[in-house]
C-alpha cells in the first residue's frame, strides 16, 4: 500500500464529476483498509507518500504481480506514469521485474487473474500493445492472456472480481459474463452498480459498507466478509482493490 498524497483531490476523474474529498476521513478510512487487510494475514508494507501524485495511492494500477514475475505497468493516464518506479523498487525484493514499454499502456485495475487465466479489460487505460506486452510477459508461465471488453466504468475490475476460487461478483451492464467460461458468476444487486470490487484474501474478502444488498449475497454464499467504509475514496474512483497490491512473498 502507499501513504495518501495531501494532492488526492487533484486526481484523475473519468466517469465521476469532482466532489471534495475530506483528507482527514479519506485517511482513517485507508487505515482501516489496511488494519481489515492485516486482520486476514496480510503484511502490510507501506510505502512512503508522493506528494505530487495525486493518485498514488491506488498502487494497483501500477503493478501485476504472479507468483513468477512481477510487470511493472505504464498507466494509460500520463499524470500517473510517474507512480510506477518506487513500486518497482520495492517488488524488486520479491519478485523479477518486467517493465511494460511505450507505446503499450495498461493499469493494474484492468488485470484480473482466475489461476492461470488472465483477463485484460479494454479500457480507457489499457491499450492492445499493453495486452500484447502483459501476453509476452507471462505466456512463458503457462499462462492465458485474454482482452475482455469494458465498457461504462473505469477498469475491468470494476466490473468484476473473483470472491473465491472460480467465483466471480460481476456488474452485466459493464462486462459480459460469457468473458468468463467455466467461473461462477455472482451478479451484483443492480441497485449497487460498482459493488462488484471486493478484494479477496483467501476465504474472505473485503468490502464497502455503501453496497449492503451485494454483501449479504456474498455472506449468503458462506464468505466472510469484512465490510469497510471507502466513502471517501470512492469519490477518486478508487474502490477496494486499488489501495493494494497483494501476493505472496515467497517467490513461486
Ligand atoms: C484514476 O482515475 O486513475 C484514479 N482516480 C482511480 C484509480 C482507481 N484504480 C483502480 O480501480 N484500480
Amino acid at each position: 500500500m502507499r501513504e495518501m498524497s495531501p494532492s488526492l483531490g487533484q486526481c484523475e476523474l473519468t466517469f465521476l464529476d469532482r466532489a471534495a474529498i475530506d483528507l482527514e476521513r479519506a485517511r482513517a478510512q485507508h487505515r482501516a483498509l489496511e488494519q481489515a487487510l492485516e486482520t486476514l494475514g496480510c503484511v502490510v508494507e507501506r510505502l512512503p507518500a508522493e506528494p505530487d501524485l495525486p493518485d498514488s495511492v491506488f498502487v494497483e494500477d501500477t503493478a501485476v504481480v504472479i507468483d513468477e514475475v512481477a510487470v511493472v505497468t505504464r498507466p494509460g493516464a500520463p499524470s500517473r506514469r510517474a507512480e510506477t518506479a518506487s513500486v518497482a523498487r520495492a517488488l524488486a525484493r520479491y519478485r523479477r521485474l518486467v517493465p511494460i514499454e511505450a507505446p503499450g499502456t495498461l493499469d493494474g485495475g484492468d488485470v484480473l487473474r482466475l489461476g492461470k487465466r488472465v483477463f485484460v479489460g479494454r479500457s480507457t487505460r489499457t491499450n492492445e500493445a499493453g495486452i500484447e506486452a502483459l501476453r509476452a510477459a507471462l505466456s512463458g508461465f503457462g499462462y492465458s492472456v485474454t482482452a475482455v471488453p469494458v465498457s461504462g466504468c473505469l477498469h475491468l475490475k470494476s466490473a468484476v472480481t473473483e470472491i473465491a476460487p472460480g467465483t466471480v461478483l460481476l456488474n452485466p451492464e459493464w462486462v459480459d459474463a460469457a468473458a468468463f467460461p467455466g467461473a461462477t458468476v455472482i451478479e451484483v444487486d443492480p441497485d449497487e452498480p460498482f459493488a462488484a470490487n471486493a478484494q479477496r484474501v483467501g476465504d474472505a474478502v473485503v468490502f464497502p459498507a455503501a453496497f449492503p444488498r451485494t454483501g449479504e449475497r456474498l455472506q449468503g454464499l458462506g464468505i466472510r466478509v469484512v465490510t469497510i467504509d471507502l466513502s471517501e475514496l470512492a469519490k477518486a474512483e478508487g474502490a477496494v482493490t486499488c489501495c493494494s497490491v497483494v501476493f505472496e512473498s515467497a517467490r513461486g
